[in-house]
C-alpha cells in the first residue's frame, strides 16, 4: 500500500476535480450542440460547476490557547518557508480567529482584518465576509517572508481598554475575577485583542487547491464568539483538537471538548483528529527511548480517558521540532516529532472523504441529468428501431396491410392528444402544487416564528429565556419540516404517476424523474440543534457577559437556520420548474415520430419505391443516435467512476 504524502494527494485531488469540471462542461457543449438542453439546465450545471470550482478543504486547529496549534499549522503546511512564518511563541498567543486561504478571484496576496469593535452590531462575521469595506486590509509581499510574517504579528496584537468599554463588547465580566489586580479590586483597564477575526489570502500550492485553515484562539474566544462554535468548526472538514503534554489535560481543554468540538462532530467522527503535542518535553535524555515511550503512552492514555475516546484515536506528536526537522532537513528528528502521523490522517482519511462527498454530489447533481439525457437518446434509439423494424416487414405487402397501419397510427395519434390535455392538466395541478410547497418553504414564515422566538424569551437575554426562545424556534422549524415532508411526498408520487402512465399508455421506454428531497436540510437543521443545545449547557455561556453572548448567539443561530432554509427553497424552485422537463421533451419526441410514421406509411403507400429509401433514412438516424448515446454514456461514466479505492492506513503509534 503507498500512502501518500498530504501534499500530493492534495494535488490529485486538484486535478480530479478539474477533470469533472472539463467533463461537465463537455456535457454542456454536447446539449448545447445536439439542441437538448433547457435554461434550467444551464442553471443547474453553472450552479455543479461553480460548486465544484469553489470546494473548499478546511481544516480548524481548535483548542487553549497556547496548546501548539499555530506551530502545528506552521509545522504541517508551511515549512518550506523555513522559518516560523505564523507568530507562535510564548507569551504571545493568537488572539483573533485566522483563516488562511487562497483568494482566486483577487490574485493578490493580503491579509484583512475585522476591527474588534464590530462586535457591537449585530451582524455576524459571515455577513461582514461578504462587504470587505469593513476590514483594515494590507498587502503581503511574497518575495519577502520577513515582511511577511510581519505582516501576521497583527494576529497577535492587543489593546488595554477601560473595564466599561472592555464590558460593552462582551470582553470582560463582573465574575472574571481572575483579572483583578492582587489587592482584589478590579482592573482598571483591560487587554483585548486588537482584531476580531483576519483573512490571509496567499498563493500557496495547497491554498491554490482549496485548502483553508481556521486557526483558532483560546477557550475565551470561542465563548465569546458563538459564530466559531456554531459555524465555522462544524462546517470544517477536519478538526485538530489539541492538548499539550507540558500542561497535561487542564479544566478547560475538557470543557472546550465537551462544549465545542464534541457537539459539532456527531457524525463526522471521521475527520477529528485528537493530538498530544509537545511530547519533546517528555524526551529526557537519562530515559531509554523504550522508557519515554512508555511515558507518552501513559500520557495519551490518561488523555484518552478523560476525554473518553479510544487510545489509538489520541496522536502524539511535537510540532515544534517537526518544524525544526523540516528545516533541517533532519528525517530522524522527523520521524521522532511524528508530524507525518498527522499528514498521513489529513491525507488518507479526511481528504478522501470530502472527495466523497464532493462525488456523491455531482453524481446526484449533473450526474442525474446525463442520465437522464441518456436515456431519453436510448428512448428515441428505441422507437426508431421499431419504426425501421415495422417498414423492413412491408416489403411485399399489399396496400391493405399499409392502410391498416396507418389507421392504426391515427388512432394512437387520437389517443395521444387526449393523454397530451389530461398531461397538461397534470402539469398545471402539479405547478399549483409546487407554488404550495414553496409558501411551505417561505423565508416570511420563518421570520415570523424567529419573531415569536424571540417574545417568548419573554425579552430576557439569559440562558434561561434562551432555552424557552430555542425551543419555540426549533419546534416550529420541525413543524414546518414536517409538513413540507409530507407534501413534497405526495407532489413526489404525482410526479411519477404522471411519468408512468404516459410512457406506459405510449410505450415509450423510461426516463425517471428526480424527485425532491428534504432529507438532507432536515440533517443539516437537526445538526444545528444539536450544537445550539450543547452551546447553550456549556459553562462557556456563563463565563462572559450573558446578555451579550445570548444575543449573539441567537442572531448567529438563526442566520444559519434562515441559510438552510433559503437553500431549500432555492432547490425547490429550480427542481420545480426542471421536474417535468425530461417528460416534456420525451412526449415531443413522441409527437414527431408519429407524424413522421405517418407520412412515411402515406409516400409508400403511393409509390413502393419510397420504401427503400426511408429505410436507410432511418438506419442512418440509427447511427446517429447510437453515436449520440455514447457519447453521453462516456461523460456518464466519468461522473459515475469509482475513486480509487484505498486502504485507509490504520493510525499508528509513533517509536519515541
Ligand atoms: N516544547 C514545545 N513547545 C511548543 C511546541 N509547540 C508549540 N510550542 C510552544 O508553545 C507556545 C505556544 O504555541 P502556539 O503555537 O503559539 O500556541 P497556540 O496558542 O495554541 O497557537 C510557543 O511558545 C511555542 O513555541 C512543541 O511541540 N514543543
Ligand atoms: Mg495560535
Amino acid at each position: 500500500m503507498s500512502e501518500k504524502r498530504f501534499t500530493e494527494q492534495m494535488k490529485a485531488y486538484g486535478q480530479w476535480k478539474s477533470d469533472l469540471v472539463t467533463n461537465i462542461g463537455d456535457y454542456q457543449k454536447w446539449l448545447d450542440a445536439n439542441g437538448m438542453g433547457s435554461p434550467e439546465d444551464e442553471l443547474r450545471i453553472y450552479e455543479s460547476l461553480a460548486a465544484l470550482r469553489s470546494d473548499k478543504l478546511t481544516i480548524a486547529f481548535v483548542a487553549e490557547f497556547a496548546r501548539g496549534k499555530t506551530e502545528l499549522i506552521n509545522a504541517i503546511f508551511f515549512s518550506e518557508y523555513d522559518r516560523r512564518l505564523l507568530p507562535s511563541e510564548a507569551g504571545r498567543t493568537t488572539m483573533c480567529p485566522t483563516e488562511l486561504f487562497y483568494d482566486a478571484e483577487h490574485q493578490h496576496a493580503y491579509i484583512r482584518l475585522l476591527p474588534i469593535e464590530t462586535r457591537l452590531n449585530d451582524t455576524s462575521v459571515a455577513e461582514y465576509k461578504e462587504d470587505p469595506i469593513h476590514w483594515s486590509s494590507m498587502e503581503l509581499d511574497l518575495e519577502n517572508p520577513d515582511n511577511m510574517a510581519d505582516a501576521f504579528q497583527e494576529i497577535v496584537k492587543v489593546k488595554k481598554v477601560s473595564r466599561d468599554e472592555a464590558r460593552r463588547l462582551g470582553l470582560y465580566d463582573d465574575s472574571d475575577s481572575h483579572l483583578n489586580n492582587p489587592d482584589g479590586s478590579p482592573p482598571d483597564e483591560i487587554e483585548i485583542p486588537l482584531w476580531r477575526h483576519a483573512l490571509i489570502s496567499f498563493p500557496h500550492p495547497l491554498l491554490k487547491q482549496g485548502l483553508v485553515i481556521l486557526d483558532t484562539p483560546g477557550l475565551n474566544a470561542l465563548g465569546s464568539e458563538p459564530e466559531l462554535t456554531l459555524n465555522m468548526i462544524p462546517k470544517a472538514q477536519g478538526v485538530m483538537f489539541i492538548m499539550a503534554a507540558d500542561t497535561g489535560v487542564t479544566k478547560s481543554d475538557l470543557e472546550m471538548w465537551s462544549s465545542n468540538v464534541k457537539p459539532g462532530r456527531a457524525g463526522k467522527e471521521k475527520g477529528l483528529v485528537v493530538i498530544l503535542n509537545k511530547i519533546d518535553t517528555l524526551w529526557d535524555d537519562l530515559k531509554s527511548r523504550e522508557q519515554i515511550a512508555k511515558t507518552i503512552n501513559e500520557q495519551c492514555g490518561k488523555a484518552a480517558q478523560t476525554l473518553g475516546i479510544d487510545l489509538s484515536t489520541v496522536i502524539p506528536v511535537s510540532a515544534q521540532k517537526g518544524l525544526l526537522a523540516k528545516i533541517r532537513h533532519d528525517q530522524e528528528l522527523l520521524t521522532r516529532s511524528n508530524i507525518l502521523a498527522l499528514e498521513s490522517i489529513l491525507a488518507n482519511e479526511i481528504l478522501p472523504y470530502q472527495q466523497e462527498l464532493v462525488r456523491d454530489h455531482v453524481k446526484g447533481d449533473v450526474g442525474a441529468m446525463v442520465k437522464q439525457s441518456c436515456d431519453l437518446l436510448a428512448s428515441r434509439f428505441h422507437s426508431v428501431k421499431s419504426q425501421l423494424q415495422e417498414l423492413s416487414g412491408l416489403s411485399g405487402k399489399n396496400n391493405e396491410v399499409i392502410e391498416h397501419l396507418m389507421r392504426k397510427t391515427r388512432e394512437e395519434q387520437v389517443a395521444y392528444h387526449k393523454n397530451v390535455e389530461s398531461f397538461n392538466a397534470n402539469k398545471k395541478i402539479l405547478s399549483d402544487q409546487s407554488k404550495q410547497l414553496l409558501a411551505l418553504l417561505s423565508l416570511s414564515e420563518l421570520d415570523k416564528l424567529v419573531s415569536r422566538s424571540r417574545e417568548s424569551m419573554t425579552g430576557s437575554w439569559t440562558t434561561a429565556g434562551l432555552k424557552n426562545g430555542m425551543k419555540t424556534f426549533f419546534d416550529g422549524v420541525s413543524n414546518m419540516l414536517t409538513q413540507v415532508d409530507d407534501y413534497s411526498e405526495q407532489l413526489n408520487r404525482l410526479v411519477t404517476t404522471v411519468y408512468h402512465q404516459f410512457q406506459s399508455e405510449h410505450a415509450i421506454q423510461g426516463v425517471e424523474p428526480v424527485l425532491y428531497n428534504i432529507e438532507k436540510y432536515v440533517a443539516e437543521l437537526r445538526k444545528l440543534e444539536e450544537e445550539g443545545e450543547a452551546f447553550r449547557n456549556s459553562p462557556v455561556t456563563a463565563m462572559t457577559e450573558q446578555s451579550f453572548v445570548v444575543k449573539k448567539f441567537f442572531i448567529t443561530l438563526v442566520s444559519h437556520a434562515r441559510n438552510i432554509f433559503f437553500k431549500a427553497h432555492r432547490d425547490a424552485e429550480s427542481w420545480s420548474k426542471a421536474v417535468m422537463s425530461p417528460l416534456v421533451r420525451q412526449i415531443k419526441d413522441h409527437k414527431e415520430q408519429m407524424d413522421k410514421r405517418l407520412e412515411n406509411l402515406r409516400k409508400i403507400n403511393e409509390s413502393r419505391d419510397t420504401l427503400e429509401e426511408r429505410i436507410a433514412e432511418l438506419k442512418k438516424q440509427a447511427v446517429v443516435l447510437k453515436k449520440q448515446h455514447d457519447e453521453v454514456n462516456n461523460i456518464l461514466k466519468v461522473i459515475n467512476r469509482p475513486l480509487n479505492q484505498q486502504t485507509v492506513p490504520q493510525r499508528q503509534q509513533p517509536a519515541a
